[in-house]
């Protein structure tokens, strides 16, 4: 028949346990009484069968642990499989088989009172699903998946969680700086529920996953192909497998076939730490978490009891006692509540144990929940959740010097240690195809200085575009831009203070411009000094010297006020340039306009010549330069009550300077001192043009016109540039236009007549004067 195999040794209390020795279903024709075909053993699974029987001869030669008490055991090959896992856990719970005809051995069998098994999660839920209703203790050695005591409330074990091992996963893939990763998993309770866990840790941290592939081992060769392809295509050099065992080896001949070139993977504990995966070079640098490795003395030499030819080799390396540690352990477990149960001090001092008891089940679990003992060297205790304290090895796989691979064991993980300790790293890593540098795995290379990430529609954050920051902007993270009044450096990464511009007194511009308009206030006044010498001489008398004398005083303040525009600009040099300039401007544009009209009425109103004086004699003059000043001064004291001038940082205009600049507060007050100066000057103009002619005393009005041309001609170049960009050059260009239209003044009107007066005095006469009147006009 086709049986599943059934080892049994008799006792006064049996334990069972359910193992994959096969691991395929299909393989049934042997009994566990005839030793299998090396092939069908798969290594470790006999392996693990074996370590229990080992532990229970080792618990009935003890003396301390169950003194007296022979424990018998009763151990079934679920092959893998879910229903015959199902079948052999009631086959242990009744000691009877209702539906098969079993062997004599069996039959005669007693219910066992606690089992341990299975090997897979998959398995082990199914049969704690059966065992929970009569309250069976059942302790797992490999059934990792997180687990449940509400569904799975009879359900104890010595290996770890999965969750502790997908957290742990996941800060391997941070600690290198992974964000791009792929992943597969078995599909079954064991890489589902463990990759589920990495996933959501995973996301939790910034990783991106770029493909999440499923496969079982009888899954259509197709479906495995696809996984395959889908690994071969993908971008992400790093992959982490949640794959059991059984379905690596699946993979792993697909992907050799495919021919696809070294990656770096990742494992779960299930293959990383299994010698069969050894024999492809394929996984060379792979890391991930093993169980922790440990010594079980005297195993070997039971081990070797089956004839070599019966065993594989991996089945008698003992250097890599992981996961066959923890069926010791569950198997000791298991005796430490039954002894804790049964056994007693009589006496005050000898042990004794009750061999005939028969043990309540739901005592028993309790019992084996409680136990906190040492095996060799290793604490053995349950949680509130029936699961141990997680610690893991760190694996990589390294070749050694003969050429094999080997595990070497390069760090370790310890769930219980402090947030930030968790992690330790005690040797290097080698890395897949024996590099030593950390491989690369992201979907987007971090962005340089100066960039910014743009992540790409509907791609994962970890893919994204290096965007250039703003000019304003510089980067640290992201792009930030600078306060306003500051700017990047030339890196890009922090941001500088604007430097600040004005017109300053220590530069050459602000030196020169003050020096000359103090030399052009000295002109005025070293003029004014001449005709006061030679007040008495005709050529100051006619030219009606108090204008000439309030000219040339304005002229020298027009001069001086130069002077206000240069420096820093503060709320009082604000206030003062634009006003005492458009005042003393219409003042000195005033008496010119004031002697224009003298020479038109001379000649225009009374020919005769009799009383141009009464009409326009000095009081008039000073009334009317009084008058058409007045008006300024008006405008000037509307402006700056209403709106004044004032400093201001000018951020705006240019990107990476202040402009410390005078705001002229109201436009129009500003535009109102301007085009008041520009009528008066155009009025002037054009009077002097119409008295251009007539024959005055030494040609003035000519020499009028000649000065407002040049006047209206620096005016009107100025405002263009005033106009379009604040700055101190516009400054400059103001103050400028300021001394070169009063310099015209003076050249034109002054210059020629203290030429006379000083060099050629000679024609300084009365009648050389009155000589020219009639050869010119009449
Ligand atoms: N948990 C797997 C089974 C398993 C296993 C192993 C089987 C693990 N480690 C080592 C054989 C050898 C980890 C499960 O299904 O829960």
């Amino acid at each position: 028949g086709s049986i599943p195999a059934v080892l049994t040794q008799p006792g006064d209390f049996i334990i069972g346990g359910v193992f994959t020795i096969h691991t395929s279903p299909k393989t049934t024709e042997h009994t566990f009484m005839h030793a299998p075909e090396p092939l069908q053993c798969r290594g470790r699974s006999l392996r693990f069968a074996r370590a229990m029987t080992f532990a229970i001869e080792e618990i009935n030669n003890s003396t301390e642990l169950l003194p007296g008490i022979r424990l018998g055991y009763q151990i079934h090959d679920s092959c893998a499989s879910v229903s015959v896992a199902t079948r052999a856990t009631f086959q242990l719970i009744n000691g009877l088989d209702p539906i098969f005809s079993l062997s004599a051995s069996c039959s005669k069998s007693s219910t066992v009172f606690a089992i341990v098994g299975e090997s897979g999660s998959t398995p082990s839920i199914a049969m704690a699903r059966v065992l929970s209703p009569f309250v069976i203790p059942q302790v797992g050695w490999s059934s990792s998946s997180p687990n449940d005591k509400q569904q799975y409330p009879t359900f104890l074990r010595t290996i770890p969680s999965d969750k502790f091992q997908a957290a742990a996963l996941v800060q391997l893939v941070k600690h290198f700086g992974w964000t791009w990763i792929g992943a597969v998993r078995s599909d079954s309770d064991y890489g589902n529920s463990g990759m589920a866990a990495f996933l959501a840790a995973a996301n939790a941290e910034g990783i991106c996953v770029e493909y999440s592939e499923a496969f079982y081992r009888t899954n259509p060769h197709s479906q495995i192909r696809k996984v395959a392809e889908v690994i071969q295509r993908a971008t992400a050099q790093v992959v982490v497998a949640f794959i059991a065992t059984g379905d690596m080896i699946v993979l792993l001949k697909e992907l050799v076939q495919l021919g696809l070139p070294p990656l770096q993977w990742v494992g779960s504990e299930s293959w990383i730490t299994d010698l069969s995966m050894t024999q492809f070079g394929m996984f060379l640098g792979a890391v991930g978490f093993g169980i922790r490795r440990a010594i079980i003395p005297g195993l070997r030499t039971f081990l070797m009891d089956l004839s070599p030819a019966q065993a594989s080799n991996a089945y008698t390396d003992t250097s890599q006692l992981r996961i066959t540690n923890m069926v010791y352990k569950a198997v000791y477990a298991v005796a430490h509540g039954l002894h804790s149960l049964v056994c007693a001090e009589q006496n005050g001092s000898t042990l004794h144990c009750d061999r005939g008891m028969k043990p309540n089940p739901l005592q028993v679990l309790e019992h084996i929940r409680k136990v906190n003992f040492t095996l060799n060297g290793n604490r053995v205790s349950f949680d509130a959740n029936g699961d141990p304290v997680a610690t893991y090895e760190l694996v990589n796989w390294q070749l050694s010097e003969h050429g094999q691979v080997e595990f070497v064991n390069v760090g370790y993980y310890d769930a219980s240690a402090p947030e930030g300790k968790l992690l330790t790293m005690t040797r290097n890593i080698t890395w897949t195809g024996g590099q030593s540098q950390v491989p690369k795995s992201v979907c987007s290379e971090s962005c340089p200085p100066g960039t910014r990430k743009a992540v790409q529609r509907g791609k994962p954050v970890c893919c994204y575009d290096c965007v250039p920051c703003a000019e304003d902007e510089i980067n640290s993270l992201d792009c930030v831009r600078c306060p306003s009044d500051a700017w990047p450096n030339p890196q890009g990464d922090a941001c500088i203070p604007k430097p600040i511009e004005f017109l300053s007194f220590s530069e050459y511009l602000g030196i020169i411009l003050a020096a000359s308009s103090v030399v052009g206030a000295c002109l005025a006044i070293a003029i004014a000094a001449v005709f006061y010498l030679h007040k008495d001489t005709p050529i100051v008398r006619a030219n009606n010297s108090e204008l000439s004398f309030l000219l040339l005083f304005s002229l020298t303040l027009c001069f001086l006020c130069s002077l206000t525009f240069i420096g820093r600009p503060s709320q009082w040099s604000c206030m003062l340039r634009h006003t005492v300039f458009g005042v003393t401007f219409v003042l000195c544009i005033s008496c010119v306009l004031g002697k224009t009209i003298v020479v038109l009425m001379a000649f225009r109103a009374t020919l005769p010549g009799s009383n141009v004086m009464k009409w326009f004699g000095p009081p008039q003059q000073r009334l009317s330069v009084l008058a058409f000043t007045l008006i300024q001064v008006l405008i000037c004291v509307l402006w700056l009550t209403f709106s004044p001038p004032f400093p201001n940082k000018n951020m705006k205009y240019y990107k990476d300077k202040i402009i410390l600049e005078c705001d002229v507060g109201s436009a129009v007050g500003f535009w109102a001192v301007l085009g008041y100066i520009g009528l008066l000057s155009l009025m002037c103009f054009v009077l002097a043009f119409l008295a251009r002619k007539l024959p005055d005393n030494f040609n003035e009005a000519k020499f009028i016109t000649f000065s407002m041309l040049i006047f209206c001609a620096v005016w009107i170049t100025f405002i263009p540039a005033y106009v379009s960009s604040p700055g101190k050059f516009t400054v400059a260009v103001e103050i400028f236009a300021i001394i070169s239209s009063s310099c015209g003044l003076v050249m034109c009107i002054f210059v020629p007549k203290c030429f006379i007066i000083l060099f050629k005095p000679e024609k300084n006469t009365k009648k050389h004067m009155m000589g020219k009147v009639p050869s010119k006009a009449l």
